[in-house]
């Protein structure tokens, strides 16, 4: 075999899988990545940041939404429960933000599609928004390639997009926390029985509360100028060899 080849063959043997070839549904639009125990696609995913700064991630299993026809104009297609009283009271008292992440086969709400214009998310009564002109992003099923990009969910196509709640709804949403669960809710102003398929993409479930941020300094400090504490560790070491110089030279 030719070096070359060889090269490349190596290469390619030491290319890591790639598992976060999706960034788009792996990211928050509220600012950072989602958890790691949270599947890339599929599901029902749920950021939301309270008053504190904290964040409430929850996600519902794929296998747990609606597959079938649509046949009344405000749909629910799935909950998410287990937003305790502890859970709810690590928010700070209020919401701050609001995003939802959904994984939708044959939505046909795009561009020129029949559903265009027409559907709405609700989560217990609180608009969230409207479906067409989301961008999403269509991947297989395990979320790990991305196939193409758009915006609504198409028809035929397993799309991923991200939901963000205007401020106006915050009060409401926190309201509709307290009873420990969220219902979510497809509108279609009009019915004409659409197949809607949200049990794609990868199975998953968590529930979880955030953190209040901390700030991080940058991840690289700039070249050529040592950390205080490595100057320390340095200059201990230069008096550590003069030493040793000192006690040759006395020996
Ligand atoms: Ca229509
Ligand atoms: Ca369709
Ligand atoms: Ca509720
Ligand atoms: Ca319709």
């Amino acid at each position: 075999m030719k070096p070359l080849l060889l090269a490349a063959v190596a290469a390619a043997l030491c290319a890591p899988v790639v598992a976060n070839a999706t960034p788009f549904t792996q990211t928050s639009p509220l600012g950072g990545s989602i958890p790691t125990a949270a599947t890339p696609v599929g599901g029902l995913l749920i950021d939301i940041e309270g008053a504190n700064g904290a964040r409430l991630f929850a996600q519902a299993a794929a296998s747990s939404l609606f597959n079938g026809t649509q046949r009344v104009q405000s749909l629910q297609f799935g909950s998410i429960t287990g937003f305790t009283p502890s859970i709810i009271a690590g928010l700070g008292g209020g919401i701050t933000g609001v995003a939802l992440r959904v994984t939708l086969w044959d939505g046909d709400s795009a561009t020129g599609e029949f559903n265009f214009g027409e559907s709405t998310i609700e989560i217990d009564g609180v608009f969230l928004g409207a479906v067409s002109g989301i961008a999403v992003e269509e991947t297989d099923s395990l979320g790990t390639r991305s196939i193409s990009t758009g915006t609504g969910f198409r028809d035929g196509t397993l799309d991923t997009g991200w939901f963000v709640m205007n401020a106006v709804g915050y009060s409401a949403l926190f309201n509709a926390l307290q009873d420990g669960e969220l219902n979510f809710f497809w509108t279609d102003s009009e019915l004409d029985g659409n197949i809607l398929d949200f049990t794609r993409g990868v199975d998953g479930g968590l529930i979880n509360i955030g953190q209040p941020p901390v700030i991080t300094p940058p991840v690289t400090p700039p070249t050529g100028v040592p950390e205080p504490a490595s100057l320390a560790l340095l200059g201990a070491g230069l008096l550590g060899l003069g030493a040793a110089a000192r006690r040759r030279k006395a020996a």
